[in-house]
């Protein structure tokens, strides 16, 4: 399925799961690294399993495309064992991944979710800035000033100035916020270079999964060795694995493999929007399910959403785009004019 034949219900479907998962996602991270301190699992060992999983599922996924088992043997042999320059060029997000999935258990043991939630929304004009750079893509004025518009709106969505829950452990807010910092840029590259190495080529989406996850374990066991080395050695690699961390390492696994098939089906901007366009529509459900009240922040935000959403699907088509056309009609005219003449 090409990115130009999936439906529109399929695209809403992938977005819309992996929006909440990522929701719920943050908030499991948040709480198995605030509870229960003298039994604490080590992040490391959650994000290298988080890989692990997401290798076997790529491979069933691979195994279901392929339709026979000599296919499936024959597609690995080819593009992922004997294909090292493709295992290289996926190594590189794997190794930024590795570095992000890292940095968001740092910032998450170390800041309230919702306080995360909102600064890590940076990560949309980071992606979008990617986007220009590495995919030549370009965004009209209106189309920046709706991804500005987004961020103050999902910032005023989120506004919560409630208390922070007392945690047991011990926080340290400037190594939160750096975690997000070294985050938002590990996300906006890592996935404009995937969606790049994924469009400009017909290798299958499970295919550049595998070479990546393949990486990714290697880079992501070398954090458990240089992180957490002698403590797995002594309590063991899955110590301190509560059915909550179980089930954290679970929709990690199932966020990562949705986000491929986002980035395949959309781009990294939707994935942005969507992520936005979520946060406003749990809301107001919250509103109608659970009687929440709305404060007057949320629906300024909620409205700077939904125009920033509106002006980014207008046609794109402004005075900078109008002046470059006339700049080289103007330059054909002279061409025909000094060839007419000679
Ligand atoms: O930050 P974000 O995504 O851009 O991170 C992308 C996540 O997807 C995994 N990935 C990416 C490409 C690919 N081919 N396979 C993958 O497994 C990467 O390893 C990385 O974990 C977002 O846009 O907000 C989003 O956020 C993450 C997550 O919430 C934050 O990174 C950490 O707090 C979501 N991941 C999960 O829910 C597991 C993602 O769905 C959306």
């Amino acid at each position: 399925m090409s990115s130009e034949s999936a439906s529109l219900p399929f695209k809403l479907y992938c977005l819309t799961v992996m929006t909440l998962v990522a929701a719920t996602y943050n908030v499991l991270v948040r709480y198995t690294r605030t509870t229960s301190p003298e039994k604490m699992y080590f992040s490391t060992t959650a994000v290298c399993i988080t890989e692990v999983i997401k290798l076997v599922l790529s491979l069933g996924m691979l195994a279901r495309e392929s339709g026979s088992s000599s296919k499936l043997l024959a597609d690995l042999k080819e593009q992922v064992l004997c294909n090292p320059g493709g295992l290289l060029k996926l190594s590189v997000p794997s190794v930024v991944y590795a570095l992000q999935n890292n940095m968001a258990f740092v910032a998450l043991s170390n800041l309230d979710a919702a306080v995360y939630q909102v600064t890590y929304q940076l990560k949309i004009p980071c992606t979008a800035l990617c986007m220009v750079v590495m995919l030549h893509r370009t965004l009209s004025k209106k189309q920046w000033f709706s991804i500005c518009t987004l961020c103050v709106g999902v910032i005023f969505v989120q506004w919560e100035p409630v208390e922070a829950t007392k945690v047991q452990i011990e926080q340290n807010t400037f190594l939160g916020f750096m975690a997000i910092v070294v985050a938002v840029l590990c996300s906006g590259f890592a996935g404009v270079y995937f969606e790049k190495v994924l469009k400009t080529s017909d290798t299958s989406l499970w295919v550049r999964n595998i070479q990546m996850y393949l990486s990714g374990i290697a880079c992501t066991l070398m954090a458990v060795l240089l992180k957490d080395g002698e403590k797995v050695v002594k309590h063991g690699f899955f110590f301190g694995y509560t059915p909550w961390v179980c089930f954290v390492i679970f929709l990690g696994s199932v966020g990562g493999l949705y986000t491929s098939i986002v980035v395949k089906y959309t781009d990294n901007i939707m994935k942005g929007f969507s992520a936005a366009a979520a946060i406003v529509i749990s809301t107001v459900a919250s509103v109608i399910l659970f009687g929440l009240h709305l404060t007057l922040t949320f629906l300024w935000g909620a409205v700077l959403v939904c125009v920033s959403i509106y002006l980014y699907g207008l046609p794109k088509r402004d005075t900078s785009t109008v002046s470059k056309e006339c700049t080289d009609l103007e330059s054909k005219q002279k061409l025909i004019t000094v060839h007419e003449s000679s």
